[in-house]
């Protein structure tokens, strides 16, 4: 593959700095952020952990790992030439498809030059006196840099749970999100998963076709629905191409950035059989129409959210054939779309199988793992392997996991006791020249669109300072203020937050994690455009730049 052709400046390093920018992470948002900085003329380096590009897409190698977003929504949308190049197979990719399609990426755009992997950064001090950042790498080297940027992800710090004898299991054991290269057989084997979150309803679903035997481990169920993907042949996607500007028009205009719009309509404000054939239709439908195009007020409402509940507890009994399992499956202490909905292929279905048991540990809570499975509180299972899809330390335990220091030595952790504070997402005050790629307080949703935007706008705010030779940016105090209580604002009466979830900062697993607090943006994608594209129109007066 040739590299396209790009008029890159001279790389103008200031004296005695090894990088103009230092950016953390090889994934969608790292990848993206190096280009961007390259058509500025600096000179840019990337730390990997892994092997390869990819971030969530080179980690999460799980059996049945695929998109919940449109494939064609997902893709980066700024290179006309990349879009027209490449073909989606299926509308919700699979991983593989989705890891060699940013590898793709990284050599059309020969990005791997600039990035070093096997390459963990641990620590990372803003040195006042250079106005740089010093990193560390986990083999002891240092490098710095002017600007820091943060392209780690808000999902990416896998959590193992919290139960005694995990380390003593005899069988083979995953996480997830650190699946092996290699594949691995489920056939003849008895295999137990815990966590029925996404990454568990892709697994379970995936795993249930070749496994020998299945035990799943549920603590709470989620409100699943069905994906429905199919394959994209040739004529589709020739049309697709053509459609890429709508396309990513209406992810512009939409709360989460997907295609799917919220209908106008209020629950109640049509007739109960047209509200019930507008959710068949949307049940119907592919993608997540169910959770982000349903009537607007299911995620306000109780009385409406109750109403959709309903619904697909129906569907749930409808698809599982003994009613005391189908119970098990329908959530009980929140309501459908609170928490993020796993899109599922026959995942219902799964439990309908002679070879499968679903173990409620809410019933029957787990006592420990032993070298030869699982003791509940009324059984003993024997496993040959044991799936751990129990998440992540969501959006801050990435930070955290470096040693992060400001002005005057003082740690992330330290400013974000309580929850993250930042000013839209992308710095903190008291970590100058830090930036963070979808950081906390960001919108997220279809996430390569709120990827793009938050690369974009830090490209324009670092291109604003070096045209003006400016070695330092703070935000204000009362921009963080303001923005933190916008956050807060616009969540106000949003069902969701009233729910424990990764999404409201609560992981039992983590330390200081037990008790929900404002982890997340709920805003709306535009509206979180609107704000930042005001604060650059204005010429960043709520950041001190000097
Ligand atoms: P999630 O959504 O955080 O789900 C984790 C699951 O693991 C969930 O069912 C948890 O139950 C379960 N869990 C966690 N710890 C335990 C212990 N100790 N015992 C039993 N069960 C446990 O993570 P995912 O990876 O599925 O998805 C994360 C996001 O990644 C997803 O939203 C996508 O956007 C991509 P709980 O609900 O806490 O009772």
């Amino acid at each position: 593959m040739a590299a396209v052709e790009m008029t890159e400046p001279a790389a103008r390093t200031d004296a005695g700095l090894d990088y103009d920018v230092i950016i953390i992470g090889a994934g969608i948002s790292g990848l993206y952020q190096l280009l961007k900085l390259r058509e500025l003329g600096l000179h840019v380096k990337v730390f990997e952990t892994g092997t390869g590009v990819g971030g969530t897409w080179y980690w999460n190698r799980y059996p049945g790992a695929r998109f919940d977003s449109e494939s064609w929504s997902y893709g980066y949308s700024f290179s006309k030439e990349l879009l027209q190049e490449w073909d989606w197979t299926e509308h919700f990719s699979p991983q593989p498809e989705t890891l060699r399609y940013l590898n793709y990426v990284a050599d059309k755009f020969d990005l791997r030059r600039d990035i070093q992997f096997r390459s963990r950064v641990v620590a990372a001090h803003f040195k006042e006196t250079t106005r740089s950042w010093e990193i560390t790498l986990e083999d002891g080297s240092r490098h710095n840099a002017r600007f820091l940027i943060t392209a780690i992800g808000p999902l990416s710090t896998p959590t193992m749970p919290r139960i005694e004898g995990v380390e003593t299991f005899k069988g083979e054991a995953f996480h997830t999100a650190r699946w092996p290269h290699e594949p691995v057989s489920f056939e003849g084997k008895r295999v137990a998963v815990i966590g029925t979150g996404a990454t568990g309803v892709q697994t379970i679903q995936e795993v249930a076709k070749t496994v020998g035997h299945l035990t799943i481990f549920q603590r709470t169920p989620n409100w699943c629905a069905p994906l429905h993907n199919s394959e994209i042949d040739k004529e589709t996607m020739e049309g697709i191409k053509k459609r890429y500007d709508e396309i990513f028009a209406r992810c512009k205009e939409t709360h989460a950035c997907f295609v799917h719009t919220i209908d106008p309509r209020r629950t109640f404000d049509v007739t109960p059989e047209e509200r019930e054939a507008f959710f068949e239709h949307l049940y119907a439908s592919p993608g997540f129409g169910i959770w982000q195009g349903n009537f607007k007020d299911i995620l306000t409402d109780r009385k409406a959210n109750a109403a959709i509940s309903d619904f697909v507890a129906r569907k749930i009994r409808e698809r599982v054939k003994d009613p005391a399992v189908a119970d098990k499956l329908i959530p009980k202490n929140h309501g459908f779309g609170t928490r993020r909905v796993p899109l599922e292929t026959k995942y219902y279905e799964v439990y309908n199988q002679p070879n499968v048991k679903l173990v409620d540990i809410k019933e029957t809570p787990i006592e420990r793992i032993t070298p030869k499975g699982i003791k509940t509180s009324d059984a003993e299972y024997e496993f040959d392997m044991i799936i751990y899809a129990t998440g992540f330390d969501a959006i801050t335990g990435s930070f955290h996991r470096i040693d992060l220091r400001g002005t005057g030595g003082q740690t992330l952790k330290e400013a974000w006791t309580g929850g993250p504070k930042t000013f839209v997402g992308v710095q903190v005050e008291g970590f100058p020249n830090m930036f963070m790629v979808v950081g906390p307080h960001t919108a997220l949703g279809n996430i390569p669109r709120s990827i793009e935007y938050n690369v974009e706008w830090v490209t324009d705010l670092i291109r604003h300072m070096t045209e003006r030779k400016l070695t330092r940016a703070d935000p204000r105090s009362e921009a963080v203020e303001a923005w933190t209580e916008n956050v807060r604002a616009v969540g106000e009466g949003s069902l969701v937050n009233e729910v424990d979830s990764w999404m409201t900062g609560v992981n039992r697993n983590v330390e200081g994690k037990q008790v929900r607090t404002l982890a997340r943006y709920s805003g709306s994608a535009p509206a979180y455009r609107a704000w930042c594209d005001a604060v650059a129109a204005g010429g960043y007066k709520e950041i001190d730049l000097s």
